[in-house]
């Protein structure tokens, strides 16, 4: 079948890829999953993708690709006029690649090991201590990405598949209202990217 098949959830990272396809024009299909309760949805994802993460994405050929970046930077080989990365000679290249890896690098993690603290250590104090600390990581890392971001879009006047990130991880906790009152240049560009309809079609799915 010549089309790719992205595997997610509702609210979950597999939106900023969807997001991406449709932006690039990709041919593809959607499977949700509940991607954590077990059943024959996880024991499939859990054969493609070990970490039983989400968004992973089947490639026309049967390969398969398990990080979000990946899918961004593969898509924008595939479909340039997508314009989800700037090229190796745009200025924005620099700041490309430093946020997307921040992104993806150090912001996410703090969902996979702060949402659910007992999953990684003892339940009771080690658990608050941990939830507590990745809280506080994460509200220094968006306060850090907040002061790097251009208008309208993170890259300044050029659109890229950073404002997919931000657009839909604004949404995720701390929340709206915390991004509206501590990283004013983050939710402006969420604000901006929805305008897209693909964006928003997206959104609307997922939150
Ligand atoms: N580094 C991965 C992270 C993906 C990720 O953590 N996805 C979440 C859902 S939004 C997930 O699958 N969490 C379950 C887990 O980590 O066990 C990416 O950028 O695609």
């Amino acid at each position: 079948m010549n089309e790719y098949e992205l595997i997610g959830s509702p609210g979950c990272g597999s939106a900023i890829i969807e997001m991406a396809l449709r932006i690039s024009g990709v041919p593809h299909r959607l499977t949700d999953l509940p991607y954590l309760e077990p059943g024959p949805g996880r024991d499939r994802l859990l054969k493609l993708n070990p970490l039983g993460q989400v968004p992973t994405l089947v490639l026309p050929d049967g390969r398969v690709m398990t990080e979000s970046a990946a899918m961004l930077l593969h898509l924008h080989d595939v479909a340039p006029q997508g314009q989800l990365a700037p090229s190796a000679d745009e200025p924005e290249r620099v700041s490309f690649l430093h946020l997307l890896l921040r992104l993806v690098g150090a912001v996410y993690p703090t969902f996979t090991f702060g949402d659910d603290p007992p999953k990684w250590t003892l339940a009771g104090p080690a658990a608050d201590r941990l939830h507590d600390t990745v809280m506080a990581r994460r509200a220094d890392l968006w306060r850090e990405i907040n002061a790097q971001v251009g208008a309208p879009h993170v890259l300044g006047t050029r659109f890229s598949g950073l404002d997919l990130y931000i657009t839909t991880m604004t949404h995720w906790r701390p929340g709206r209202d915390w991004f509206k009152t501590h990283c004013p240049a983050l939710m402006a560009v969420a604000l901006q990217a929805e305008k897209n309809p693909h964006v928003a079609a997206v959104l609307k799915r997922h939150f």
